[in-house]
């Protein structure tokens, strides 16, 4: 396997953001710092665990400013413009680093040491090293078909209500936790990839699929009297998405996968993983320019025809693939804006909102007809997970997402084809309303058919007081301020040095309960706290030591059928 070792072992680190602002200062040009073979190393591996998810392995920019010794471009109005990191120099790039940016920048002087910062400001200032590439023969030397299909149970052994369990990323522990909704009891943890970005659920219901930030994907049974891995295979060496064909005749045919090294997508045999297909995502951005490293973001399955819909980051490129015919693929690919990210379903399932988030946009596609909608103007970097969707009193259905960098929750109107809301047309693709936060830092939104209660949380806030705490709105009167949930205190747990973010709220299968996690450090005592949606009161909290920094919960019910 061609990348073994380029990454060997990740640090037991909360990964968080690392985007460079507005501080962007001159100093005199310099020659890069002289590093060790062993600082190299750690350098390497503090930028992967940390930094690369917002400035691209080859620093060249996205959610996060670019970070490359030296560049330069010229605008479209012809003015020259050029920076670098060598510009910079180690004592400015320390104190950027340490203390963070206005422009979005977190601070890391709690979560790195004082060496690693100086260390990190020295790396940045050399040229970015290039992981190798993982072709189909790499997936396929990394593929383990642990049981075979024809060995699995044919039928469910276990009693445990499936619908309403919880698949919970334990972030740096590299686990799983699946834990039953109905008794609140852990009921299996599993080993995963490094830091299991997402969870998405087969159309049975049967099998979990997980992918790790480390590339590594698993599928997980829960048909066995314990849920069991029955296979895992690599994706390369960072990946954040993974959803199976859920089109009528090809349930669970296939699996994709995303990754954000190298740019690609990868499809899978849908029950056994075994690789089929790698497609490069390299290409050019909507403005026209070549990117060597256009990362695949979100991934979800139409729901209108056989097709995924792939997000692709640096282009803006947002591609439909047609999985009827592997071997003559066809893709239609439709122009948005440039650093998409997360996003998803309307409530009528033909138009997918995926947030571009460093261009303050989110795109609606149109996965009936094949082409964009529209093109949003939401505020500062919208972040919206799957987003929310109901039925505004005024506005009609509206799709909703929260913000990193503004203290607001945009409701967009979505077209529909149901009569009763024609009237809301003239409003469709535009910001009905914007719900007033306490601050910026907002990362998920939640809300339920079945409950008038609209959850977010915000704990990439600076303060300590908002990003332990969840928001919640009242969707029968959305003029007033949201009532704080003050989670960490909640929790019961004495309070801690760092920060414990309270983050992703979700329900329950039956949409009465919001299930929150308290994300603490590695060697903090984290937490699950559940509350009742309709009295907003406390009803439980799962503090088993085997909790360890938990971040995203995925209930079976709601994942299968993207309520939210
Ligand atoms: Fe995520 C979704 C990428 C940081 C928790 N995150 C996603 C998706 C992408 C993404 C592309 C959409 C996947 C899909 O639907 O197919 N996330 C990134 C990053 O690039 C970023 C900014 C930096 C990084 O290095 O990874 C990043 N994400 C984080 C975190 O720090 C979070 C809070 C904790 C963690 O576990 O790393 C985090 N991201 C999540 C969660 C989802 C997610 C829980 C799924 C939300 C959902 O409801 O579907």
């Amino acid at each position: 396997m061609q990348n073994k070792g380029w990454i060997g072992k990740t640090l037991a680190l909360a990964v968080l953001p690392l985007a460079l602002g507005s501080a962007w200062a001159e100093t005199a040009p310099q020659t890069a710092p002289q590093l060790t073979a062993a600082e190299m190393e750690q350098g390497k591996l503090i930028y992967f665990e940390r930094c690369a998810g917002c400035h691209g392995v080859l620093r060249k920019g996205a959610t996060g400013k670019n970070l490359e010794p030296n560049w330069a471009k010229t605008l479209a109005d012809g003015t020259h413009t050029e920076g670098g990191t060598l510009k910079l120099g180690t004592e400015r790039l320390e104190k950027i680093i340490a203390y963070g940016t206005e422009g979005g920048m977190v601070n890391y002087d709690d979560i790195l040491t004082k060496d690693e910062i100086n260390l990190m400001a020295r790396y940045i200032q050399n040229e970015p090293p290039i992981p190798p590439e993982f072709s189909l023969k790499d997936m396929k030397d990394s593929w383990k078909l642990l049981v075979p299909v024809d060995q699995r149970p044919t039928k469910q052994m276990n009693k445990v209500n499936l619908k309403n369990v919880f698949a919970i990323t334990l972030r740096d522990a590299g686990k799983l936790a699946l834990v039953d909704g109905d008794t609140h009891e852990i009921w299996k943890i599993l080993d995963t990839g490094y830091a299991v970005h997402i969870s998405r659920l087969s159309a049975s219901g049967r099998y979990v699929y997980t992918v790790g930030r480390d590339g590594l994907t698993t599928i997980i049974d829960m048909f066995y009297e314990e849920p069991t891995t029955v296979a895992t295979v690599r994706l390369g060496s960072d990946a954040r998405s993974v959803d199976t064909s859920k089109f009528k005749g090809y349930e669970d045919k296939y699996l994709i996968g995303g990754t954000y090294w190298p740019p690609q997508y990868s499809i899978m045999d849908g029950l056994t993983l075994e690789p089929i297909k790698v497609v490069s995502t390299r290409g050019q951005t909507v403005d026209g320019d070549y990117h060597p490293e256009p990362r695949v973001a979100s991934i979800v399955a139409s729901m209108q025809k056989p097709e995924w819909v792939v997000n692709v980051k640096e282009t803006g490129q947002i591609l439909l693939v047609d999985y009827t015919d592997l071997k003559n693929l066809k893709t239609t690919t439709i122009e948005s804006a440039k650093f998409l990210h997360d996003g998803g379903w309307d409530a009528s399932g033909r138009y997918f909102m995926v947030a571009a988030n460093a261009s303050n946009k989110v795109a609606a596609v149109d996965t009936k007809t094949g082409k964009l909608a529209a093109l949003v103007d939401t505020a500062k970097i919208p972040h919206p997970g799957r987003g929310a969707n109901f039925v505004h009193p005024d506005f009609g259905p509206v799709w909703a997402t929260g913000h990193l960098g503004d203290a607001v929750v945009s409701l967009i109107s979505t077209a529909s084809d149901d009569a009763k809301y024609a009237k809301y047309k003239a409003n469709n693709w535009k910001v009905v309303q914007e719900l007033k936060m306490p601050g910026a830092g907002n990362l998920f939104v939640k809300t339920h058919p079945k409950s008038k209660n609209f959850w977010a949380d915000a704990p990439m806030n600076p303060e300590r007081e908002l990003a332990e705490s969840v928001f919640v709105f009242d969707r029968n009167d959305l003029s007033k301020a949201p009532v704080r949930i003050d989670v960490a205190k909640d929790s019961g747990l004495p309070e801690g040095k760092a920060i414990r973010r309270a983050v992703q709220p979700e329900y329950n299968e039956a949409g009465d309960e919001v299930w929150i996690s308290l994300w603490g450090g590695k060697t903090d005592q984290s937490a699950i706290v559940i509350y009742d949606d309709k009295t907003l009161k406390l009803k439980k909290v799962i503090t088993d030591p085997a909790i360890v920094t938990p971040t995203g919960k995925f209930n079976v019910f709601n994942t299968m059928h993207d309520v939210y």
